[in-house]
């Protein structure tokens, strides 16, 4: 029987405080309170889940009064309100963050221990929305955290997906995938709106018609309609008095237009349309780079931005009886060219809705809406055939023409005679197949273009994007990349965080440049004694999951050298394993050799269609195999493949690492972000000079960082001087006796079939590198075993880096957006 001690007199029930307070008592009440009338259930047969939504129904209650006044204040036109359109949300689970940026951890840990019930337990019970695949989508996350905690009016609108990114499991040794069914024990975070819908065409033709005015307009005739219904989740600012707003669109039908258009009584007919129309926000596509393409991907991007817009163009309307003013009330950034039909749609919606002239509405559009670009993987830049394209979006096919034509005859003006430039510059691409160039429809229609990191932006402006940068320069900027310290920090590392405040006091989690104070320290033997304390204590804990989760017993002693992000060939997780292969074959030559002991994490998913990707997995798991039993390693060398990485996962993994590991080709990728969660947890970093890696590396001090490999430029003359990497294949040893026994079979029972695609494409191809950066990284590598075994030197390392972090704040990068994009201030305290 559980205790219910705790319950407050019925003396206290009356006040205002108590009902909305976050003092102990009051928690408990709103909790039992939740647990009867909202979860109907009794004590004696409350679940665990009954006990977690009790739980998150008092907090979400908690954060109404906030959440309220910032809904109201989306009607007071002095306010510009920022809108981050985006096909991913990658939350993490709600409750944990809330509670810290409530500041009510403490409380509601007391309230529940008084009912029996274990706060960590709860937290676990809580299954994270994984509405995104990685970064691009995890970033969006922590933007939105940090413009509640600047204070800025925000909404970030996307798809409420009902499966989210595939579940991960390991079968023998290879990736399978499984159904997320995040929504399947309710979410107690949202709330719908049923009364916030928007009608959404697809399909059909359009029509010139005369209006009342004897103006010609077009009709969009569409055959189908679908209706998004708004789902609300609150964000809370850390302790800033702010929640802004998360407004994720799910699909259904349109039921008169079912009932009605088609004959009455055709009752399957009408069925198979609601089915249509509920398929659009059923699942999120599992790609985090490649882009296919497919209908009902365009169908989910036009559909989440035109319900967004749509959305904006009545809450404007609420302050103002006119769309001349838009841009003055939303400042709308495109994460990524996801969103990017928003530059034909809002077009649409001036002059097809709002009887807007052309040239007006092309200035309220660029005005509006600003784009950033993720990456330069010429895979992962969408384009859509035109003949899908005009399928799915005809009248918007219509209005990028015309957009195109008046941009190409400017451009012809100023470049007379130069059709090359007009054809690279264009918004189709007449190359073979026509396609719609979506980063083109985006650069055209925004008044700012900005990439994330100050190398990915360069880059930017040399390849992708180098013709609108050589006419329109003024367009560009760069803003790096960010994590918010309150997720990142305070929430998945309390006992660094509880270190760290008792020396320099708490301000540090919202101005993190306040870590610099911790430089006086580094070399404090009793702070650096309590600095190893915690990262051993992380290292247990983790310790204990992987034998949980994968049965292998890994020593929190070693060096846990970890890499976790989506398997990606240009992210070059076979690089690691080709590492781990030398340092198992040193051992073998040399049973006493002296390795520095490792544990090795691998943690990540491959996209399901992506082969090469889950060959990877495959491989890893393989390789680790004989590594792990090989008595001749004797527990020096242990390789563990976490599965279901994700952001759950990543608040355990990234403070128990000593070691991060971001070893990319150098200029594929655009920024990282996990490279940041590392560093701000005390790992060190090998790294190579590739995306947000240069910036960390100029702020930690080259002397606190481990670089190794090519840079971006001599990656490019490399391949463009015929890159072959037999070469290096012919006179590296141990790369060769590494890749040797890959193709022979000592890591698949002798299949020599298993891992030749592989084996033949590093042969024969190596797009990304590996064969030509495998020397320099194995040396590095072995300067990082040195360095661990100073543990003193470490210790100050990994001290240093976290007091130079302040500048990868999400709440940095929110301020640049905020200045030098949006426009947009801070809400004046109240
Ligand atoms: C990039 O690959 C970056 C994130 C967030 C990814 C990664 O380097 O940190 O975006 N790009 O900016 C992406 O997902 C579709 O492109």
């Amino acid at each position: 029987q559980k205790s219910v001690a705790a319950v407050p007199s019925p003396a206290d029930e009356g006040r205002e405080e108590f009902r909305r307070g976050s003092a102990v008592d009051a928690l408990t009440r709103a909790i039992l309170d939740h647990l009867y009338f909202t979860q109907a259930r009794p004590l004696t047969l409350a679940t665990r889940n009954d006990w977690y939504m009790a739980l998150a129904y008092a907090v979400r209650d908690r954060m109404l009064d906030d959440w309220l006044k910032s809904l109201s204040h989306l009607r007071n036109r002095e306010l510009k309100i920022v809108s981050y359109l985006s096909a991913e949300f990658l939350m993490g689970p709600h409750l944990g963050n809330n509670l810290v940026n409530l500041g009510i951890m403490e409380p509601a840990r007391e309230a529940l221990a008084a009912l029996g019930q274990d706060l960590d337990e709860l937290l676990r019970q809580e299954e994270e929305p994984g509405l995104g695949n990685g970064g691009l989508g995890r970033l969006a996350a922590c933007y939105l955290d940090s413009l509640a905690t600047l204070r800025v009016p925000a909404i970030g609108y996307g798809i409420r997906y009902e499966f989210g990114i595939f579940d991960q499991e390991i079968r023998d040794g290879w990736q399978a995938e499984k159904t997320d069914k995040w929504l399947r024990l309710g979410n107690p975070w949202e709330i719908c709106r049923p009364e916030i819908t928007y009608e959404v065409k697809v399909g059909g033709h359009t029509e010139r018609f005369t209006d009342e005015k004897g103006c010609v307009r077009v009709r969009w005739v569409p055959n189908k309609v679908v209706k998004g219904v708004a789902y609300d989740t609150p964000v809370a600012g850390y302790r800033s008095g702010v929640t802004d707003l998360l407004r994720l669109w799910k699909s259904e039908a349109v039921e008169s237009f079912d009932f009605q258009a088609f004959n009455v009584g055709d009752y399957y007919r009408a069925v198979e349309a609601k089915i249509f129309s509920e398929t659009i926000s059923k699942v999120l596509y599992p790609n985090d780079e490649p882009e296919i393409g497919k209908a009902l991907r365009l169908g989910q991007q036009y559909f989440f931005v035109s319900c967004s817009l749509q959305d904006m163009v009545r809450i404007h309307l609420l302050r103002e009886n006119s769309l001349d003013t838009f841009a003055a009330s939303f400042a709308v950034q495109l994460n990524d060219t996801h969103p990017s039909i928003a530059v034909a749609e809002l077009m649409r919606l001036l002059v097809d809705e709002h009887q807007f002239e052309w040239d007006a509405a092309w200035q309220i559009t660029r005005a509006t809406l600003a784009y950033t670009n993720h990456t330069l993987l010429p895979e992962a830049l969408e384009k859509w055939p035109l003949p899908l394209f005009a399928s799915i979006l005809p009248r918007h096919l219509e209005i990028i023409y015309e957009i195109n034509r008046r941009f190409l005859d400017e451009v012809r003006l100023v470049h007379q005679g130069d059709d090359q430039l007009a054809a690279r510059l264009s918004i189709i691409d007449e190359n073979g197949e026509r396609y719609v160039r979506m980063a083109h429809l985006a650069s055209v229609g925004s008044h700012a273009i900005n990439g994330v990191a100050a190398l990915h932006t360069e880059l930017l402006k040399q390849t992708v994007l180098k013709d609108f940068y050589e006419i329109h320069p003024e367009l560009f900027r760069n803003v790096t990349n960010g994590v918010t310290p309150r997720r990142w920090m305070v929430l998945s590392n309390p006992g660094l965080t509880r270190l760290i405040t008792e020396r320099i006091g708490d301000g540090w989690v919202t101005n993190p440049d306040e870590l610099r104070g911790l430089e006086p320290f580094v070399a404090d033997q009793t702070f650096q004694s309590a600095w190893q304390k915690v990262k051993r204590e992380n290292k247990s804990v983790l310790a204990g999951v992987i034998k949980a989760r994968t049965g292998i017993v890994v020593d929190p002693a070693s060096l846990f050298d970890v890499l976790v992000k989506r398997i990606h060939e240009y992210k070059r997780q076979h690089l690691k394993v080709l590492h781990i292969i030398t340092l198992y074959n040193r051992i073998k030559h040399d049973p006493q050799a002296d390795v520095t002991p490792r544990t090795f994490i691998f943690g990540g998913k491959a996209a399901p269609g992506y082969f090469m990707a889950k060959l990877i997995i495959k491989l890893v798991n393989s390789m680790g195999e004989v590594v792990n039993s090989d008595p001749d390693v004797a527990d020096r060398l242990k390789v563990v493949f976490f599965p279901d990485f994700n952001v759950t996962n990543g608040q355990m993994v990234y403070p128990a690492a000593d070691l991060s590991e971001q070893i990319s080709t150098a200029g594929k990728e655009a920024s990282g972000t996990g490279n940041m969660k590392f560093s701000l947890n005390g790992a060190l970093t090998i790294g190579t000079l590739d995306g947000a890696n240069v910036e960390i590396r100029e702020e930690v001090g080259a002397e606190n960082f481990f670089l190794f490999g090519l840079t971006a430029a001599e990656v490019s003359d490399l391949k463009s001087g015929g890159y072959d990497p037999r070469k290096w294949y012919g006179e590296k040893t141990e790369l060769r006796e590494a890749i040797d026994q890959i193709a022979g079979g000592l890591f698949s029972h002798g299949d020599r079939g298993l891992f030749q695609p592989l084996v033949e494409h590093l042969l024969n191809r190596d797009d990304y590198l590996l064969l030509a950066d495998y020397q320099a990284y194995i040396d590095c590598q072995d300067r990082v075993s040195a360095a661990f075994r100073d543990r003193k030197r470490w210790t100050e390392m990994s001290i240093l880096n976290v007091a130079r972090m302040g500048k990868f704040s999400s709440d940095r990068a929110i301020r640049e957006y905020c200045s030098d994009i949006w426009q947009a201030s801070p809400l004046p305290q109240d």
